[in-house]
């Protein structure tokens, strides 16, 4: 029962391990958020969420944008990162320097000081949307963390083993918190239980969910 939830600083803005490579940062951007709010707003304006096919001819509930050097997608032939967004056929927008850098000390606070985020997909959740159970391994490089942060309404957050099968936890993750995925947890299944209706005043009636990642090659 010690293994999730384990304060290592109460002092350091509310630091949780949650397993090995994996720390919570409660709250982290709260003070930040409008800047990372207007960030978001100036790469959505440039490449506006859209929903996705997954190669199995099922629309995402999830809706989707990107920003840095290449953009994840999904459409009938599979999964990949790209450089140019399909709806506009320009590169994405570049990833905004201080969003960049609010990543990078997210990450060197849990102890991954050489995170070098190349790419950014931005998540936007309306009531009901989801994350079905899914492993994160199109990007090359496994050795870099995940970064990701919660935007707006609460979600929960499942979190399960190396394999799908098995047993899971869940967190609710909050406005403002960051989560740092790496290392052995890098490669558990994971995602997200539909998004309960409510009201967030920066958000609306949504919750976005950024996530940082360094593809290498
Ligand atoms: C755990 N997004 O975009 S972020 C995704 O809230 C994704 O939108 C979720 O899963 C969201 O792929 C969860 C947290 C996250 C990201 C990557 C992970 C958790 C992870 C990789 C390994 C283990
Ligand atoms: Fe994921």
């Amino acid at each position: 029962m010690q293994d999730l939830f384990d304060i290592e600083d109460p002092a350091d803005g509310w630091r949780e391990q949650l397993g090995p490579g994996t720390h919570w940062l409660h709250g982290f951007l709260v003070a930040e958020a409008d800047s990372v709010m207007a960030d978001i707003a100036s790469v959505v304006a440039q490449a506006p969420y859209r929903h996705l096919v997954t190669p199995g001819g099922k629309t995402m509930s999830v809706a989707m944008s990107n920003c840095g050097e290449k953009g994840w997608v999904s459409d009938h032939t599979g999964y990949r990162y790209q450089t140019i967004d399909p709806l506009s056929s320009k590169p994405w927008p570049a990833m905004p320097p201080k969003l960049r850098l609010l990543a990078q000390e997210a990450a060197q606070r849990c102890g991954y000081a050489d995170f070098a985020p190349t790419v950014c997909l931005i998540n936007h959740y309306q009531p009901g949307a989801r994350m079905g159970l899914h492993q994160d391994r199109d990007e090359k490089n496994l050795s870099a963390p995940i970064v990701s942060f919660s935007l707006g309404l609460p979600a929960t957050f499942i979190w399960g083993g190396q394999q799908r099968v098995g047993k899971t936890q869940r967190i609710m993750l909050r406005h403002g918190d960051v989560v740092v995925w790496g290392g052995e947890d890098r490669l558990r299944f994971h995602g997200v239980a539909p998004l309960k209706d409510g009201e967030h005043a920066l958000t609306g009636r949504a919750r976005i969910n950024v996530t940082f990642r360094q593809l290498g090659c």
